[in-house]
């Protein structure tokens, strides 16, 4: 078991803005395998929220199934949270982001509940540009039902029980490039600096911020065959699959430059290559980043950075012009019509 919550000496126990110390944004202990990315992920929420002084009550949390989907519990306790059936989480989120809009949301997911079962959910959700940042921890396994291959997992990857996929992998990223998104990024969870970024960009984002991490599974993806492993991803920085089994392994933490490609290598011997996007790169092209994207898997690499930002996207609430106020605690005079409007209706239809 791993402890979740953030190494709480130095800056990070000062008080913030709000005067919250970073301890008022810890979680439940984790009961996920020691070293899984998914851990390193949530200390980089606790910091991230902590740091743009987000208070917790005015936080949902939401998620589906999975080793990954279990992680909300792992932070801010003191936020607002629902734990979907599987693959079913952008309909809940859908739901609480419109009846209350002053909520700040985050949704966590696998590449299983994300890109697998849950799939079409997604999608619309990302058509829709609802609110929130939208979180998939993609190892490219079902790491809780024991590392089955997921719809990410890369052509040729390999089990630790030898089987080969041999489907081509869907990349996030594109997809959600082409469903509309207007925000878009890639990171690894072993880049704490750049996912940290990443994640305060995101939160002050108004519309769906799409991110997409390659998260190793070190107990079911993480050795010589696999393209998710933290060895691939550190040297392939471009797309983030990982599968294999990591006993009880420190986690692997990376710290590069833009622009520059690094090899990782993970516990089991297996590697990934991460490509960091260019200081100058100008994420407002979609075209430039689809490019970019294939580019990068052409060249078996991850590209993690912000890829594709739209500043300008209306969010599925402003669009609808929905009121500030929650739905659920406006009064009945105000939402229900009067007798007179009803009356007139009425006799419209007659
Ligand atoms: C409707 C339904 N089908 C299948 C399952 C079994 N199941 C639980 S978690 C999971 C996959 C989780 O994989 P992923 O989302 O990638 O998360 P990870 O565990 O890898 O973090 C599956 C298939 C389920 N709980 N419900
Ligand atoms: S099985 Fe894999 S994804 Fe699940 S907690 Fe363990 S390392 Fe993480």
């Amino acid at each position: 078991m791993a402890d979740s919550v953030l190494n709480l000496t130095g800056p990070v126990a000062k008080e913030n803005r709000v005067g919250l110390s970073a301890l008022d944004y810890k979680g439940g202990k984790s009961t996920l395998c020691a070293g899984c990315g998914h851990d390193a992920i949530s200390n980089q929420i606790i910091r991230a929220f902590y740091e743009m002084s987000v208070k917790p009550e005015s936080v949902a949390k939401f998620s589906g199934i999975g080793c990954s989907s279990k992680t909300p519990a792992y932070f801010m306790s003191r936020a607002h949270g629902f734990n979907a059936v599987h693959g079913r989480m952008p309909a809940v989120a859908t739901g609480a982001t419109l009846a209350n809009r002053k909520l700040v949301s985050i949704g966590v997911s696998g590449d299983g509940d994300s890109a697998s079962i849950g799939l079409g959910q997604l999608l619309h959700m990302i058509r829709r540009n609802i609110s929130m940042v939208y979180i998939v921890e993609n190892n490219g396994v079902y790491g809780l039902t024991k590392g089955q291959f997921s719809a990410t997992a890369d052509e040729g990857s390999q089990l630790k029980n030898g089987v080969i996929n041999d489907l081509p992998p869907m990349d996030l990223c594109a997809l959600a490039i082409t469903c509309g998104a207007g925000f878009v990024a890639r990171g690894f969870a072993g880049d704490p600096k750049q996912m940290v970024t990443m994640l305060k960009a995101a939160i002050a984002y108004d519309g769906l911020a799409f991110i997409d991490v390659i998260s190793p599974c070190v107990t079911f993806n993480n050795h010589e065959g696999s393209t998710k492993s933290y060895p691939y991803a550190k040297e392939h920085d471009e797309i983030l699959h990982q599968v294999g089994f990591v006993p009880s392994f420190e986690p692997i933490e990376i710290d590069y430059e833009p622009g520059e490609v690094r090899d990782v290598s993970l516990h089991d011997g297996s590697r990934v290559l991460l490509k960091k996007l260019e200081e100058d790169y100008d994420p407002g092209d979609a075209n430039q980043a689809m490019t970019r994207l294939h580019r990068a898997v052409s060249a078996g690499q991850m590209l993690t950075g912000i890829v594709y930002l739209d500043p300008a996207k209306k969010s599925f609430t402003s669009q609808l012009g929905i009121v500030d106020e929650p739905l659920g605690t406006l009064s009945q005079d105000v939402i229900r019509p009067p007798k007179e409007a009803l009356d007139q209706i009425m006799a419209e239809l007659m």
